[in-house]
């Protein structure tokens, strides 16, 4: 485990710089009416939980390249979840999917997450691929078959899903469906709908009264003319007709091309209905990059509008916020602090929008005055901010100098060996 003397041993060196760049900050915003206290308080709250199958290689469909110390077993996931939690002190959750991390010691799995100030986020189930002798096959789809053999058979793995996640403290689901169809006539179109409708009630059904469904949509892959729930409209009127447990989640990369997010974000939370955002960025289509990486100000919008939303639609309730991201070149690590930042710098600067002087903007039709009141927000570098946090609350200045500095992937290589292969994926 990273100590506390180690992360201050390395914010030692930078901070007094870190307290001169703090301080003109706290004063340009104070100026302008901010409270930076306030600020901070609400950083220490964004809380974002990282899922177990981002820790291992990450990949494509053409292959995965090992890298050294991957974690071997799920208490080892636990660990990693846990250093990006002491670094950032926003990331205070783990997101199982299940079959790929099946704890087998829940007790011990417990106690280890505890030991790292880990709580369980949302378990994932998984009906995209089939397990070993399972007798009743996903290739032409689960929750939608046409067989209802196979429906019951997805139902009672979500069930499942549901119990370890419920013996694990968790207190939500989110089922994100490979079915569809890859040529036209295949399937009909109704009736896969109105299949996973009744196989979704059945699920939330079996759920705890305090847990929540959140189900995702996703318009194409891994089947190429259609998918079941191909969009946020399909997943809404799903959760709607599963009633007060089911919500629709948002996962950043599945949408076409120039799908203004932001305006979906904006239309789930008037209606109470948005459960949760899966982070991560893309240039084409589900790329599943670091977060901020290719359209930070894409980003930066959609926070404008969660910021403006969660504050005005007290009706929708607080969001699970989760980093999906996964891919073939960074270290996994690495990756994640650098997604958790660009998380954190974009919620900042959408809590910088002065949503009163924006509000005035919009009823005098001041086109010009709206822009420039988002992109000062979008342009003010919030850094400080998020440093001044995290020093106070016994975390890293800079998280990522710190993983370097303090050789954390060496050390997972010595102990996990330089060829130790992810469990899961
Ligand atoms: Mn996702």
């Amino acid at each position: 485990m990273l100590t506390k003397e180690a992360i201050h041993q390395v914010n030692q060196t930078k901070e007094n710089i870190h307290a001169q760049e703090y301080h003109a900050l706290a004063e340009k915003l104070s100026a302008q009416g901010m409270d930076p206290e306030q600020l901070l308080g609400k950083l220490e709250k964004f809380q974002i939980a990282v899922p177990s199958w981002a820790l291992g290689a990450g990949g494509t469909r053409f292959g995965r390249y090992a890298f050294g110390g991957a974690p071997r077993t799920l208490l080892e996931k636990i660990e990693d979840v846990g250093l990006l939690h002491a670094l950032t002190k926003n990331s205070n959750a783990i997101s199982l999917h299940i079959p790929w991390d099946v704890p087998k010691d829940i007790n011990a799995i417990k106690e280890a997450a505890r030991a790292h100030e880990l709580i369980f986020d949302a378990v994932n189930s998984n009906t995209f691929q089939d397990q070993a002798h399972q007798e009743h096959s996903y290739k032409f789809g689960s929750l939608s078959h046409v067989d209802k053999a196979v429906r019951d058979h997805a139902i009672a793995h979500n069930k499942e899903v549901i119990q370890i996640g419920e013996a694990l403290g968790s207190k939500s689901i989110t089922v994100w469906l490979a079915d569809g169809s890859n040529f036209p006539g295949q399937t009909n179109f109704q009736k896969a709908l109105h299949y996973t409708q009744d196989s979704l009630l059945e699920i939330t059904n079996a759920m705890p009264d305090d847990w929540r469904l959140f189900i995702e949509y996703k318009p194409y892959e891994p089947h190429f003319y259609s998918t079941v729930i191909q969009d946020w409209g399909t997943s809404f009127l799903l959760a709607n007709a599963c009633g007060s447990k089911a919500f629709t989640l948002v996962d950043l990369g599945h949408h076409l091309p120039n799908t203004n997010i932001e305006q979906i974000v904006a239309t789930l939370l008037m209606q109470g209905k948005l459960g949760g955002f899966h982070f991560n960025d893309s240039k084409y289509g589900d790329d599943d990059l670091t977060v901020g990486s290719i359209q930070p100000y894409k980003l930066f919008l959609i926070f404008n509008e969660l910021v403006y939303g969660m504050a005005t639609n007290k009706n929708n309730p607080p969001l699970a916020w989760m980093i999906d991201a996964s891919h073939n070149t960074k270290d996994p690590l690495e990756d994640l602090l650098q997604s958790i930042d660009a998380i954190l710098e974009s919620y900042t600067k959408a809590l910088l929008v002065d949503q009163t002087a924006l509000h005035h903007a919009q009823q005098n039709n001041d086109v010009v005055l709206c822009q420039e009141l988002l992109q000062n927000a979008f342009k003010t570098d919030v850094r400080p901010l998020v440093r001044e946090m995290r020093l106070r609350k016994g975390g890293a200045l800079d998280p990522l100098l710190t993983f370097r500095e303090t050789k954390q992937r060496q050390k997972r290589i010595q102990q996990r060996g330089a060829d130790a292969l992810s469990s899961g994926l």
